[in-house]
C-alpha cells in the first residue's frame, strides 16, 4: 500500500483560497476570528497598557491585515511589517493599511513558515512586537510549533514581545461545525487546495472526485481536514500516476487546540518570560502576551 497522502495546508492560500478563508472567518459556525476579536476589543486598553510602547509591529500570517488594525490604532507603531505566504493578497492589504495609517510605514514580506525564513535586515530590532493571531500556530504539530516559537523568540531583543492567539479545546460538536459549515464554504476551501496544487505542481486532480471531511482527534487535540475520494481516482503528475481507491483520503490540515497550560509551557521552553493571558467568558480562545 502507498503511504497516506498529505498536502500541506500552506497550499490553501492561493487567491481563491485567501478569499474563501475571508468568507470562513465570517461564518456563523466559525467562532475563532469573532471570539479573538471580541477579546481584543474588550481588553484593548488593558492590553495596550500591559504591552507598553511598540516601535515595530510585525504580523505573521497577516493575510488581509484586518486583525492588526486595532493594534495600529492603540499602539501607534512607527512601522508595520506584514508577513504571509500569499504574496499578492498580502501586498494589496498592506497598501490599504499604509493609506489608512500613514505616517506609519507599512511593508509586506512574503515568507513560507514551513521553511527557513527571516525578516529583512533593515527591520529595526528594538521595540518589536510580533503578532501571530487567529490560532494559525495550530497548523503546526507540537514539535514544529515549538520550533516556530523558538524562531519567533530569536527575532526579538530583550525589549520585544509576542502577542499570540490560540484556540482552546472545546466540545467536539462546536469544533466539527466550525470546520464543516452548513453553507459548504470550508468544503470549497478544502477542495480548492487541489486546484492550487494542479497549478503549482502540474497534477490533474478533478475537484468533483473529492469530498470534504472534518474530524476531531481527541488524542492529539486537533481538528483534521481530509479530502475523501468519491470513486477510484487516477491522478497524473509530471512524475507519473498516483492511484486512489474509493474512500481513500488526503490529509490537508491539522488545527491543534492546545490547552492553555500546555501552550504556556511551550512559550516558556521557547525562552519567553512574563506572560499575560486574556480570554473570553466561555474559555474558547486565548490571547497571550509573552515578553521576551
Ligand atoms: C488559519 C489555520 C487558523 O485552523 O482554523 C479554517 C484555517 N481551516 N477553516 C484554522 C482553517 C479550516 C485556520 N487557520
Amino acid at each position: 500500500m502507498q503511504p497516506a497522502a498529505q498536502i500541506s495546508p500552506k497550499f490553501f492560500y492561493d487567491e481563491r483560497g485567501c478569499a474563501l478563508f475571508e468568507q470562513i472567518t465570517r461564518l456563523p459556525e466559525y467562532y475563532p476570528t469573532r471570539t479573538e476579536d471580541a477579546i481584543m476589543a474588550r481588553y484593548e486598553q488593558a492590553m495596550a497598557e500591559a504591552m507598553g510602547p511598540c516601535q515595530v509591529l510585525i504580523e505573521l500570517g497577516a493575510g488581509n491585515c484586518e486583525k492588526v488594525r486595532r493594534l495600529c490604532r492603540s499602539l501607534a507603531p512607527r512601522q508595520f511589517v506584514g508577513v504571509d505566504i500569499a504574496a499578492g493578497f498580502l501586498s494589496r492589504a498592506v497598501q490599504r493599511l499604509q493609506q489608512e495609517f500613514s505616517p506609519m510605514a507599512a511593508r509586506a514580506v512574503a515568507a513560507d513558515f514551513t521553511q527557513e525564513w527571516a525578516l529583512p535586515a533593515d527591520v529595526p530590532r528594538a521595540g518589536r512586537l510580533l503578532f501571530y493571531p487567529g490560532s494559525s500556530i495550530g497548523n503546526f504539530d507540537p514539535a514544529q510549533a515549538q520550533h516556530m516559537l523558538a524562531h519567533m523568540r530569536s527575532l526579538l531583543g530583550d525589549d520585544g514581545a509576542l502577542l499570540i492567539g490560540i484556540d482552546l479545546p472545546k466540545p467536539r460538536e462546536v469544533l466539527i461545525a466550525a470546520y464543516d459549515d452548513a453553507q459548504g464554504v470550508t468544503a470549497a476551501f478544502n477542495r480548492n487546495v487541489l486546484q492550487h496544487v494542479n497549478r503549482v505542481l502540474g497534477s490533474d486532480f478533478d475537484l468533483q472526485d473529492w469530498a470534504h471531511e472534518a474530524r476531531f482527534d481527541a488524542v492529539h487535540s486537533r481538528v483534521e481536514m481530509h479530502l475523501r475520494a468519491l470513486r477510484p481516482v487516477i491522478v497524473g503528475w509530471p512524475q507519473g500516476l498516483r492511484q486512489f481507491a474509493e474512500g481513500e483520503t488526503i490529509h490537508t490540515e491539522n488545527s491543534y487546540k492546545y490547552p492553555l497550560g500546555t501552550f504556556l509551557g511551550m512559550l516558556s521552553r521557547a525562552g519567553f518570560g512574563r506572560k499575560r493571558v486574556w480570554t473570553d467568558a466561555r474559555n474558547w480562545f486565548a490571547v497571550i502576551h509573552a515578553h521576551a
